[in-house]
């Protein structure tokens, strides 16, 4: 049986999500480590906007978006059930959490980030508006380990490898922020197994390149 092939970047958050959907879901895809200036056919012949992760599944069918690929292998088997299918209330608290993330944090996120091309505002300003979100996951963080409940669920997976990115802006100020929960919550991610597993090292994959298998072995 041929695997599902997930068009992949190491750096980017969105296909961080989807690889560790994928692994703590125990599913298997053949990886596709792609480079964004030179997209492959391939991959832009499965999905013409051209974002990662893509992933292509044995029938033919195409899953580009993220979310949608941590949820597509989830419910081929969730063990630690990420999904938490016995609570509506907290998977409700999990999609409210993930959406701010994509949407309004994402966006100021992405100006702090690169806030020379947004010179209409200095740094902090970007960091400030940022920030609501990370003072919001305090709270959640007020009375457990994850975000939504006290074990892992798709809310922390999803949501992580973002506040990296706002954390690695600049890291003297992360340390020194007033965000102590967070911050715990984060370094416990980033030093996780699974973590470090998604971020190993893949070449690039070529059109007639060697395929490399990814998850669940
Ligand atoms: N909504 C998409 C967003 C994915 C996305 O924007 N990925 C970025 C990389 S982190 C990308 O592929 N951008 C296209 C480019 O840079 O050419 C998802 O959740 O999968």
């Amino acid at each position: 049986m041929p695997h599902p092939i997930l068009y992949s970047f190491r750096r980017c958050p969105y296909a961080m999500r989807a690889r560790l959907g994928i692994l703590l879901a125990t599913q298997t895809v053949e990886l596709r480590e792609i480079v964004l200036k030179h997209k492959p056919q391939a991959m832009l012949k499965a999905s013409p906007k051209g974002t990662v992760p893509v992933l292509v599944l044995d029938t033919g069918k195409v899953i580009d978006e993220s979310l949608d690929i941590m949820r597509w292998a989830l419910e081929q088997n969730d063990p630690l059930d990420l999904l938490m299918q016995n609570s509506i209330n907290h998977q409700t608290t999990a999609a409210k959490l993930i959406a701010h993330n994509d949407t309004d944090f994402k966006l100021w996120l992405d100006r702090y980030k690169y806030a020379d091309r947004f010179p209409e505002y200095e740094e902090s300003y970007y960091r400030n508006k940022a920030e609501s979100y990370i003072s919001q996951l305090e709270a959640q963080l007020l009375d457990r380990d994850n975000l939504v409940r006290q074990q892992v669920s798709i809310a922390d997976i999803a949501i992580f490898p973002f506040i990296r990115q706002f954390a690695h802006v600049n890291l003297t100020w992360w340390n020194n922020s007033p965000y102590p929960r967070v911050k715990s919550w984060l370094d416990m991610h980033l030093q996780s197994e699974p973590f470090s597993l998604i971020m190993s090292k893949y070449p690039t994959w070529l059109e007639s390149g060697k395929s490399v298998l990814f998850g669940a072995q």
